[in-house]
C-alpha cells in the first residue's frame, strides 16, 4: 500500500466559508479546502501554510488543527492521511491560482453535490467545533463505501 500525507485548510468567517474549485490534480472539478502533499523536510503545519499561499495567496498567521482523516482508495491501494486545519488568522489578498478558483459560500449553501462525499459527514464536526478522526473508504474516486468518524482530541 502506498501512503501519502497531505493537508487541508478551511477558512471560516462567521457564517461563510472559503472554498476553492480545483482545476487540476486529485479532486479536479470539485470544491474543497486548500492543501496538498507534505514534502520531505517540512512539518505538516508548514506544508499547510505553503499550500495555502500557493493555492490562494494567503499567509496563515495562525492555524488550529481540527482533525485527521485516513482515506483509503481501494482501486489503487493508496492511503491518504489528510490533516485538517482551520485558518484562524491570515493576511494577504485572496487570489485565484492555476490550481484553485476561490469563492465564499454561506454555510447553508455549501455545494456538497460538487464536493467529495466525505465532506457532508465531517464538515458537521468542523462547524460544531468538534475535533475528530475519521476513516473513509472509496471504491473509486467517486464512491464512498464505508466510513467511521469519532470525536477526539488525539489528533496529533
Ligand atoms: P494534491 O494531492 O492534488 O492535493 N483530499 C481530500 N479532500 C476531501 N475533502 N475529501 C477527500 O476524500 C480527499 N482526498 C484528498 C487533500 C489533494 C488535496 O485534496 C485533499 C489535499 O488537500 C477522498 O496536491
Amino acid at each position: 500500500m502506498i501512503k501519502k500525507v497531505s493537508t487541508l485548510c478551511l477558512l471560516r468567517e462567521g457564517e461563510r466559508i472559503l472554498l476553492g474549485y480545483k482545476k487540476r490534480g486529485l479532486g479536479q472539478g470539485r470544491w474543497n479546502g486548500f492543501g496538498g502533499k507534505v514534502i520531505d523536510g517540512e512539518t505538516i503545519e508548514q506544508a499547510a501554510k505553503r499550500e495555502l499561499l500557493e493555492e490562494v495567496n494567503l499567509v496563515a498567521n495562525s492555524l488550529e488543527k481540527f482533525g485527521v482523516i485516513n482515506f483509503y482508495f481501494q482501486h489503487n491501494d493508496e492511503l491518504h492521511e489528510v490533516h485538517i486545519y482551520r485558518v484562524i488568522d491570515y493576511s494577504g489578498e485572496i487570489k485565484e491560482s492555476e490550481e484553485m478558483k476561490p469563492q465564499w459560500f454561506e454555510i447553508d449553501q455549501i455545494p456538497y453535490d460538487q464536493m467529495w462525499d466525505d465532506d457532508r459527514v465531517w464538515y458537521n464536526y468542523f462547524f460544531a467545533g468538534k475535533k475528530f478522526r475519521g476513516e473513509f473508504t472509496f471504491k473509486n474516486f467517486d464512491q464512498m463505501i464505508e466510513h467511521k468518524i469519532w470525536e477526539t482530541n488525539d489528533i496529533n
